[in-house]
């Protein structure tokens, strides 16, 4: 994160990100710490863009989403993120939140990534929090599991943090940077956008279904430690092919572990797997392309960037009206000068 936005007024940009090991499971719904690491690439399309100003004459925060005032659940997480920065900042202010997404929200696109990593790096400028990106990250997590990943650029490993160690559980789970030779690797994410509207149950409903009824959860969650130690290994050699590989099981997985709960989440619809037969076509045709799916209908098709447009091409005719966008690997959440 730079420097340049006044104190008491600080505007942040942070991009979504994509897990390639997935994040699905709260072992505590407060802090929001994962049973599981999970590991990401952050795109360089769809930022968010926050501005926070403190407003010293205001009762109660303004939260507005595109110019339009938030409500209910999505303003009440903001104003309780808002409330934990007061409190660490010692600050009894109100703030006016104004946040400009180019991502659809609420679709399984990452949007509460890049919102809550641009609202936890402006809300800290402004407050003065004076975090590292360790301790936004961490301050991230407690907006969006995921948003810890999103204050990174390229690709971050988010560490669950041990569970009965003592001491502060706060402190040991954040994201951090994964050192990946993306030239060599040249990878890129065409992601299929089939249903670009809201989805009917919220990932964070669904992750605590699955945990609290799925016989399938923990199995994952085991095989899933495995998975990353592969991914890493893969990333380190620059392998598209087993980091593909890896990312596909491992978001397969999480889908099964949701499919087993009871009653069942189920996020995939018939146009994905029309999606998911076009990327089976294109590897039978010699392409690496490899699906990932997150917590909506919405397929990301991991391909070397030189194959993209390629890979583009046939997901579009899958997709048919729906939209296609590449995507590389993109940079950490920053503030804009003032
Ligand atoms: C991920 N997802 O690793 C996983 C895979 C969706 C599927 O992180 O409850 O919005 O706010 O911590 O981060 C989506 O969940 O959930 C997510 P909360 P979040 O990207």
């Amino acid at each position: 994160p730079g420097t340049g936005s006044a104190a008491g007024d600080a505007t942040a940009v942070a991009h979504p990100n994509i897990a390639l090991v997935k994040y699905w499971g709260k072992r505590d719904e407060q802090l929001v710490l994962p049973w599981t690491d999970s590991l990401s690439m952050t795109l360089d399309v769809f930022p968010t863009t926050t501005r926070v100003r403190l407003d010293p004459g205001a009762g109660e925060d303004t939260v507005t989403l595109d110019g339009t005032p938030l409500e209910g659940e999505p303003r009440r997480r903001v104003t309780a993120f808002l409330d934990l920065v007061r409190e660490r900042a010692g600050s009894p202010l109100r703030a006016v939140v104004d946040t400009r997404n180019t991502v659809p929200t609420g679709a399984g696109l990452a949007s509460s990534a890049s919102g809550f990593a641009a609202l936890a790096t402006a809300a800290g400028a402004a407050y003065g929090l004076g975090l590292d990106a360790t301790g936004l990250s961490r301050l991230a997590r407690r907006g969006s599991g995921s948003a810890s990943r999103s204050v990174f650029g390229g690709f971050a490993i988010w560490h669950a943090g041990q569970p009965d160690r003592g001491g502060d559980p706060d402190l040991g789970s954040y994201a951090e940077p994964v050192p990946v030779p993306v030239a060599a690797l040249d990878p890129a994410l065409v992601v299929a956008v089939v249903d670009a509207g809201p989805k009917a149950v919220s990932s964070r409903e669904a992750m605590r279904r699955t945990v609290a009824t799925s016989p399938l959860y923990r199995p994952w969650a085991a095989s899933s430690q495995a998975d990353l130690t592969e991914m890493q290994e893969a990333l380190r050699r620059a392998d598209l092919d087993a980091v593909g590989e890896v990312a596909e099981r491992n978001a397969l997985g999480m889908h099964a572990t949701m499919l087993a709960a009871r009653p069942a989440v189920r996020y995939l619809s018939a146009a994905t797997v029309t999606v998911l037969d076009a990327v089976l076509e294109l590897r039978r045709a010699g392409v690496s392309a490899w699906a990932t799916m997150d917590a909506g209908p919405n397929v990301k098709v991991l391909c070397r960037r030189s194959e993209a447009d390629r890979v583009a091409g046939v997901v579009r005719e899958a997709v048919r009206g729906g939209s296609v966008h590449i995507a590389g690997p993109g940079p950490g959440a920053r503030l804009l000068d003032a």
